[in-house]
């Protein structure tokens, strides 16, 4: 008898569901819908075991709901623009599309190998024109609600892909892609206001919380740094700017007549237009040193704390005290105002500052802990306001800073205010492959946008050394495409050469899933009613400040422009673990790289698909060490001869069959559907596993294959085991007599009854004589037996009002009841 032939059952099967389109949407209303994304895949190459682990978790959430019964949109498509097609072009002297073009070709035919329950129809690729005419179009209308903007500032600048690169980019000081050290460059470039909907981004987790994964929702939190505090007004005395009013942000306006000295960053613009002429030669080359650092270094307080006079003083509104103002790269430009009262008594940074540079420490908290100024140690806790004018004596700091800003407020000198971490969003990049911004420079009308009958904007065909970073855009380098006529004057214009960042393409292709194809605008607003919010999305959690947060950003923008009735785009959100070998990560240098090709040709798909949501909890890393391809096969193979073993006829009804073998059944069938739905699919896989054993016992050992019981467990077993070994259980499901395919049944009714733990019979005896007979469960207590032997009619009557002497129970089969 011919075993289960892997290779043989992909070919077949995958032919099958293309031609049969089993995986295309009905979208007719006949069943209710239910969308299940995966985030986009980046044609870098051939899949590797990342992929096989994303993308088999949600084909099992997918198949689960079609046999559910749900009508499921499960799409797929490419995230196909970004610097890794662009750096292959420059390095073979061709055009990215046909880097990437490739690529993706390959990608789609392993995944169509790999037997994902996708719809091939709607395949997406952002760097489609007909794709980018939409991202372009977006921008436009972002750009008019004022969420689009150009602003020069000193941004992230990689000095090796000679682009700039988004806050979210920066790793630890370091460009996300290539590791080298970023530095600050000043220049005009696009940003979306992001910060418009810092607290609406917020807000809105209410609707995640419980569906996403509660450390994506804290990164987030962090992300968009929500500060509670107040603004408070400093004027400046001295240099060119006498009299000036300087706002600073603080989270402890409590503090304020602690405060010794004002900082302000030295990157910020202020800083240069306050500092007098004498300070000027000291402060500009404090500057230059300066902007050499990262943030990260900025910020770390271990460093030594630099800084310079800068010849002036901001007055204390509280107490009219003048106080010297430094700049010092403590302070960032781009935080709060770019300005702090420095209250070194209780605040570390500032201490540490103020010993560095000799300058005053007044405690206005007594903490019953030592002074600052004489121990060092900056204290941070509550306690009793001291120096502090009409705060003296309060307690804590929620008194002190309501009393502070009350205070603020009636002098016009301040108020309570909120201020976020979260920075308006870099789009434009100075590179070739990506989305050009539909932009017109006109020396006449300035910016214009190009009109919505003219997009896309489609790139100019550029090649190899054209595109090699030169600081400037590559577009630059295309005089014929840059040269164009401004829509609004007919004038000669320009075209602006930035390109967007990658990211902003794929914070909407989810809608355009809805309606591939759509040519009026990005998406049908109707087909996006009807699919979205996505019931599941799913990928890594790498993406948890960045991909995630400006989907959520568009969406709610969407919503305000009246194209989406919802601002979350997704209702649960599954973050997979990694696959690494030997407990590290797979890298070329360590050598422990796993080819999932080569363990799909040796072990089959399925195999490969069964071990890695076997090997533990989805969000688990897998280590292909601890792990065994070769097991499952040999169990897929055991439960493909489950299959060849049935021998019952189809629809012969099960109830006739082996009760204990039918019991088994429903019960793991009852435990599968609550472990997918709560996504422990390794459980479930276990669940499965155990069914297909008991199976087994009962063909050789029990009643037999031709037991009705047996083929509902059989059958069973293939639906089950059709969410992670497809191909398997269409083959099985074609061997107990079905027509294909498997993906088209039903997940298996539970019968209830079958659930329940059968019942004994208690015997219940007065003087030895038998009055009673109760239906009870096994685990009956004695209590419990006792109690309803005496409420029993039957001995009631037998005991005819006499007092009972004595009761015996011996559970959960006998009671014997003694008369007085
Ligand atoms: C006075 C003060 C006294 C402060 C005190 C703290 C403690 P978070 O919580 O992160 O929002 N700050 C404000 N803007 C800054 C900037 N651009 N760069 C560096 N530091 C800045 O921190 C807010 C506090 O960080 C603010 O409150 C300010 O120092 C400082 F006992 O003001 B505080
Ligand atoms: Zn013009």
């Amino acid at each position: 008898r011919p075993g289960y032939d892997a290779v043989a059952a992909q070919t077949r099967w995958q032919k099958f569901w293309e031609t049969d389109q089993t995986f295309t949407p009905k979208d007719d209303g006949s069943a209710e819908r239910r969308y299940v994304l995966d985030m986009f895949s980046y044609p870098s190459g051939d899949l590797h075991m990342g992929h096989a682990e994303a993308y088999v978790m949600a084909d099992v959430v997918s198949r689960f709901l079609r046999l559910r019964g749900y009508d499921v949109l499960h799409p797929i498509g490419w995230d196909s623009f970004g610097l890794p097609a662009e750096n292959a072009a420059i390095q073979r002297g061709t055009h990215p599309a046909e880097w990437t073009y490739a690529n993706i070709e390959t990608q789609a035919t392993s995944f169509r190998r790999y037997g994902l329950s996708v719809d091939w129809s709607r395949r997406l690729h952002t760097s489609d024109p007909e794709y980018y005419r939409w991202t372009q179009w977006l921008f436009l209308r972002f750009r008019e609600r004022g969420l689009a903007y150009r602003k020069a500032s000193y941004v992230n600048w990689c000095p090796k892909d000679q682009t700039v690169l988004a806050n979210e980019q920066v790793v630890q000081g370091a460009c996300e892609r290539c590791g080298t050290v970023v530095i600050k460059r000043q220049l005009t470039q696009w940003y979306f206001k992001i910060t418009d909907y810092a607290q609406r981004l917020l807000d809105d987790m209410d609707q995640l919380q419980g569906g996403w994964p509660d450390r994506v929702l804290t990164m987030q939190r962090n992300w968009i740094g929500r500060s509670e505090g107040a603004h408070v007004d400093f004027s400046v005395e001295g240099g060119p700017e006498d009299g000036r009013v300087v706002t600073v942000f603080t989270t402890r306006p409590d503090t304020l007549y602690g405060a010794t000295f004002f900082v302000v960053a030295p990157d910020a613009a202020l800083a240069g237009e306050l500092v007098t002429d004498e300070q000027r030669p000291a402060f500009e080359e404090y500057l230059a040193r300066a902007q050499q650092a990262t943030e990260i270094e900025r910020q770390a307080t271990d460093r030594p704390k630099t800084g310079v006079f800068l010849g002036v003083h901001a007055v204390n509104p509280a107490n009219g005290e003048r106080l010297p103002v430094w700049a010092a790269d403590y302070v960032l430009a781009e935080y709060g105002t770019g300005a702090i009262m420095a209250v070194p008594a209780h605040d570390a940074r500032d201490l540490e500052f103020a010993r560095t540079h000799d300058l005053p420490v007044r405690r206005v908290i007594d903490t019953g802990e030592p002074d600052p100024a004489e121990s060092g140690v900056a204290t941070t806790g509550d306690g009793t306001y001291v120096s502090s004018g009409e705060l003296d004596g309060l307690e804590g700091k929620e008194a002190g800073v309501r009393r502070m800003v009350e205070r603020l407020e009636a002098d016009g000198v301040g108020a309570g205010a909120i201020t976020y971490r979260l920075r308006d969003w870099l789009l434009s990049r100075q590179r070739y492959w990506g989305a050009p911004i539909p932009i017109i420079h006109c020396p006449d009308c300035g910016e214009v946008a190009v009109p919505d009958d003219e997009l896309p904007v489609e790139l100019p065909y550029l090649t190899g050394s054209a595109l090699a970073p030169k600081g400037t855009s590559p577009l630059a380098g295309a005089p014929d495409w840059v040269a164009t006529t401004c829509p609004r004057c007919g004038g000669p214009g320009q075209r602006d050469t930035d390109t967007m960042d990658t990211f902003v393409d794929s914070s909407w292709y989810f809608f355009r899933y809805c309606s591939p194809g759509y040519a009026d605008g990005p998406f049908d607003p109707d087909d996006v009613r009807r699919w979205m919010p996505a019931a599941q999305y799913v990928g890594g959690v790498e993406h948890a400040i960045l991909h995630l947060l400006y989907m959520r950003f568009f969406t709610k923008v969407l919503f305000d422009m009246g194209l989406v009735d919802f601002v979350e785009p997704t209702q649960r959100l599954l973050n997979q673990g990694q696959v690494i070998n030997q407990g590290r990560a797979m890298s070329k240098s360590l050598g422990n790289g796993v080819d999932l090709g080569a363990q799909i040709d040796q072990f089959g798909v399925d195999a490969v698909r069964l071990t890695v949501v076997f090997a533990g909890p989805p969000e688990d890393d897998i280590d292909w060490a601890d792990v065994s391809p070769a097991g499952s096969l040999k169990f897929l193979q055991r439960a493909h001869r489950l299959a060849q073993d049935v021998t019952s006829a189809r629809g012969t009804d099960p109830a006739t069959g082996d009760r204990a073998l039918r019991r088994e059944t429903h019960r793991l069938l009852a435990e599968v559907e609550q472990l997918v739905e709560g996504q422990r699919f390794n459980v479930a896989v276990a669940r499965v596993m155990e069914l297909v054993n008991a199976t087994r016992k009962a063909v050789d050992s029990g009643p037999g294959a031709a037991d009705p019981a047996v083929r509902e467990a059989v059958e069973a077993v293939t639906i089950a085991l059709s969410l992670v070994a497809p191909y398997v259980a269409e083959e099985m499901w074609e061997l107990l007599g079905h027509e294909p395919s498997v993906a088209n049944a039903s997940w298996p009714v539970v019968d209830r009854s079958l659930l329940v733990t059968e019942s004994v019979t208690c015997v219940v005896q007065v003087q030895g004589k038998v009055r009673a007979r109760l239906e009870v469960t096994p685990d009956v207590t004695e209590d419990e037996l006792r109690t309803r032997a005496l409420a029993d009619d039957g001995v009631v009557r037998a005991l005819a009002g006499r007092e009972v002497a004595k009761v015996i129970v011996r559970a959960p089969k006998l009671v014997s009841i003694v008369p007085a």
